[in-house]
């Protein structure tokens, strides 16, 4: 008899097109996704998540570029097109449709309860637009269209995919065994990069660029931006998260880079100046993003490669959501229809 292999697990995850990918997505998202890719153990589908992008102004220009240009980013990073689904949220519009429903089954003290939703909408206090509360419905979309089992995201995201997991259970109860509730899978702790302007913050793609490096940024600006890192007076080098944000942060940036602890790395610099573990930092960053960078450059020039790329991700992603839509639409009881 011949064996049926077990279906793998489904991964999902997004991004924003919302600026320059940073070295915080590198270390916090993308070289995670690489891994899981390798593991062979799961199905990813890896979206750039243009309609959440939206929620806060957008050029037009620049937003149609940057979708392209993150793709080229994933593909730079060594997630591979053929092995994974790769593609842009608004070319599979199943994401906004499963978005209203599930807008029927969410309370609007649920979301006005949002954290990312309050921090947004006072730092965007002359654009607080339905977006902006609706956006972790959205999220959910994303990850139940795909009857996805594990969502890779930052700590941030925890309680948007808390959020997921209640409207899941909510409409299985209403409805049974509609979707999957997904679990979060967090990478390793301490892989937090944060703010080379505030340390305290974690580095954000759409703050100041001298706050973060840009997977992007040619190894001179990389030396520069280390070398006016925010660190502190008191000129020892040791990890101490609280008293020595600025420090700690180089030394976990060179830890995630080399593969060395940052203890370790703390040991060996003791005594030296912070000049020392600057340079460090920044020639290890720039050998770590130089393959990416090269990468990249022929991936944008291949512009017929990138857009097939882009078609055939849509393609297959819109044929796993319209399975679960037909689901969904039976279920919640709207009228049949073929197309
Ligand atoms: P924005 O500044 O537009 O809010 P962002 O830079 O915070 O964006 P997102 O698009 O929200 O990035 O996040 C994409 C992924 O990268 C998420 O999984 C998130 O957890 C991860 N990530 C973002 N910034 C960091 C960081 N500084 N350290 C570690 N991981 C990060
Ligand atoms: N909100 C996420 C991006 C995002 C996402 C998703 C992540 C949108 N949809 C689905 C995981 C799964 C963020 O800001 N990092």
């Amino acid at each position: 008899m011949t064996e049926v292999p077990a279906k793998k697990k489904t991964i999902f995850s997004g991004i924003q097109p919302s600026g320059i990918l940073t070295l915080g997505n590198y270390i916090g998202a993308l070289r995670n996704w690489v891994s899981l890719q390798d593991s062979g153990e799961y199905d990813c589908i890896y979206c750039v998540v243009d309609l959440h992008a939206l929620t806060v102004r957008q050029d037009p220009a620049a937003l149609r570029r940057r979708c392209a240009e993150t793709l080229a980013l994933f593909i730079a990073c060594g997630l591979d097109p053929e092995k994974n689904v790769m593609y842009c949220q608004s070319h599979v519009p199943a994401h906004s449709e499963l978005s209203w429903l599930l807008g029927c089954f969410t309370y609007m003290g649920e979301l006005q309860r949002m954290t990312q939703f309050k921090d947004k909408s006072q730092k965007h206090a002359d654009n607080i637009n339905a977006g902006l509360l609706t956006y972790p419905v959205l999220m959910a979309a994303d990850i139940l269209l795909y009857q996805s089992d594990l969502v890779p995201i930052g700590a941030d995201q925890k309680q948007h995919l808390e959020l997921a997991r209640d409207i899941a259970i909510r409409m299985n109860n209403l409805y049974g065994g509609l979707f999957t509730v997904p679990d979060g899978y967090f990478g390793k702790a301490g892989t937090r990069v944060m703010s080379l302007v505030d340390p305290t913050r974690k580095m954000s793609k759409s703050d100041e660029p001298n706050s973060y490096i840009a997977i992007l940024d040619k190894p001179e600006e990389i030396r520069r931006k280390f070398r006016r890192a925010v660190t502190d007076s008191d000129g020892e080098i040791r990890v101490d998260r609280e008293n020595k944000p600025g420090v700690t942060n180089l030394l976990d940036i060179l830890s995630a880079v080399t593969g060395e602890g940052a203890q370790q790395i703390a040991d060996r610099l003791a005594g030296k100046g912070y000049g020392a573990l600057k340079d460090e930092v920044a020639e290890a960053v720039i050998a770590e993003l130089a393959p990416v960078q090269a990468r990249y450059s022929e991936i944008l020039a291949d512009k017929a490669y990138l857009e097939g790329v882009m078609q055939s991700g849509a393609e297959r992603a819109s044929r796993i959501a319209a399975k679960t839509m037909r689901k969904v639409h039976k279920k919640l009881g709207l009228a049949p229809y073929k197309l």
